[in-house]
């Protein structure tokens, strides 16, 4: 949609030095809030954290729909299948907008498509663990959609024009998807105990991957300051991630499951739960490839890839048709 009338920027105009007055003017207009749009002048680092954001984001939701759609088969009655394949279906349609979005940047859907399966580009370190039983579709529902809201409603302020628009409907499917996860997890856990069991060894598979979501502390993490600057991130990994938590505990007691993490404790002063420490070496060995899963994710996509190939090309070659019938 936004391609068509894109401006492409040549490379030589991008490899260009950036007149400090150029930068000051797009600096002023986030400032003052307003949106940049695909055709607007930017600087390049803004275009490349994008890009690189985007896609990572776009990459995610596809790739996301591989631990849920494993349980599609078995989905223990009807309306939890119906439910359940709504919901993959949207992650499917979540890729798309973004994959559009990411496009009005002047890369191309193939491109990216190649740095994911080549390994080259990263996706959400959360989807690099397996789903073992049917409370972990519970358990991705609740906490994993509610991390990614937590991170994604201030997406819907971002200061791209595409990117924040994308989100604004993604943030609405995102919301249904985590109730239908509580209420998975609210059944399981008023109900017998071998189902309450399957409740909690889920939540304390799926509760540290869940918080490593919102990426390295912000003593660590290299890409905030421009982001925040640019009004991309609105908030640091680490208070998002405190918002989280904060929101997440209380729930959980709602549900009688224990957290696994022997160092929560509500803080009164500060109106905080304070948390133990991450494992950051495991969250650094998912990005390195080495999660429990990495290998077999990228090698069902390639398959999705390889397979859904003829269709792509059949499409090019009626959509080659229909232009040459036009032009007669
Ligand atoms: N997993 O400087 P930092 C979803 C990387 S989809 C993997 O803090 P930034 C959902 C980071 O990319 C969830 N990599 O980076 C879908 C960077 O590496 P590079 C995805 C991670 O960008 C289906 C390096 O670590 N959500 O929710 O400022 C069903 C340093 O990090 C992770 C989005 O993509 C990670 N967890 O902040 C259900 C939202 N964390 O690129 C749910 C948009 C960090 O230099 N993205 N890294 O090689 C963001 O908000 C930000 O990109 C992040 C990271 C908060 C994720």
């Amino acid at each position: 949609m936004y391609t068509q009338g894109l401006l492409h920027a040549k490379d030589d105009d991008r490899a260009a030095p950036e007149p400090a007055d150029r930068l000051a003017r797009f600096q002023a207009r986030i400032d003052a809030e307003e949106k940049i749009e695909p055709n607007d002048w930017m600087p390049e680092a803004y275009r490349r954290t994008l890009v690189r954001m985007i896609s990572q984001h776009a990459h995610s939701e596809i790739v996301g729909m591989l631990p849920e759609g494993n349980w599609l088969t078995r989905a223990p009655s009807l309306r939890r299948k119906a439910a359940l394949l709504a919901k993959v279906q949207d992650e499917g349609g979540h890729g798309l907008y973004l994959y559009a979005a990411a496009e009005t940047l002047g890369v191309s859907r193939e491109e990216l498509m190649e740095q994911l399966l080549l390994g080259k580009a990263k996706y959400s370190s959360i989807f690099n663990y397996p789903t073992l039983s049917w409370a972990d579709i519970g358990a991705i529902g609740w906490l994993v959609d509610g991390a990614a809201i937590m991170n994604q409603i201030p997406l819907c302020r971002c200061s791209y024009g595409p990117y924040a628009r994308a989100m604004i409907r993604i943030c609405k499917e995102e919301s249904f998807h985590q109730r239908q996860g509580f209420e998975i997890m609210l059944t399981l856990a008023r109900g017998t105990s071998e189902q309450k069991a399957m409740a909690q060894d889920a939540l304390d598979r799926w509760w540290w991957p869940s918080l490593m979501m919102f990426g390295p502390s912000d003593t660590q993490s290299q890409h905030s300051d421009a982001s925040l600057r640019w009004k991309i991130k609105r908030f640091s990994n680490d208070e998002l991630r405190q918002k989280f938590v904060d929101a997440t505990v209380p729930q959980g007691r709602f549900l009688g499951l224990a957290f696994p993490d022997a160092d929560l404790r509500y803080d009164e002063a500060a109106g905080h739960w304070r948390f133990g420490a991450i494992d950051w070496a495991e969250f650094r060995a998912v990005l390195a490839g080495n999660g429990p899963c990495n290998r077999q994710r990228l090698a069902q996509r390639s398959a999705a890839d390889e397979r859904g190939r003829w269709v792509r090309a059949a499409a090019t070659a009626h959509a080659e048709k229909r232009r040459a019938r036009a032009a007669e």
